[in-house]
């Protein structure tokens, strides 16, 4: 008889907990690592896939270690649209090589957080 209550009272108490737990996992987090997987797939294909896109120079901050590029879409990183935003480099002596105004062409990955310019090569 003693076992047969623990019984009842297990499956009653996994019977109300599961469907709270489970809703709880659709509303936020279950949205949330769809979304964090996209975007990991995503960087995983950088390597293989990134080619070269087109960027206009706006500012050069070598204090920094920055530059200010206006770009087309990058979409090895997600970004669909043409935007202006700074991005660190890999080689610091590509700040040299870079002025206002300069038509570049470039990959950035992000690396650890930090987008960053990975190829560098002045446009033609
Ligand atoms: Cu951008």
């Amino acid at each position: 008889m003693k076992t047969i209550i623990a019984t009842t009272l297990i499956a009653l108490a996994s019977t109300l907990s599961a469907p709270s737990m489970a809703a709880g996992e659709n509303d936020g987090h279950g949205a949330m690592s769809g979304m964090g997987h996209d975007k990991m797939k995503m960087q995983s294909q950088a390597p293989a896939e990134a080619k070269m896109v087109d960027g206009t120079v706006k500012k050069v901050d070598k204090a920094a270690g920055k530059v200010t590029l206006a770009h087309g879409p990058l979409t090895n990183l997600g970004m669909n649209m043409a935007m202006t935003m700074a991005f660190r480099v890999k080689d610091a002596g590509w700040l040299d090589q870079m002025k206002d105004g300069d038509k570049i062409r470039f990959v950035a990955e992000d690396l650890n957080g930090a987008l960053t310019v990975v190829k560098f090569e002045p446009a033609k």
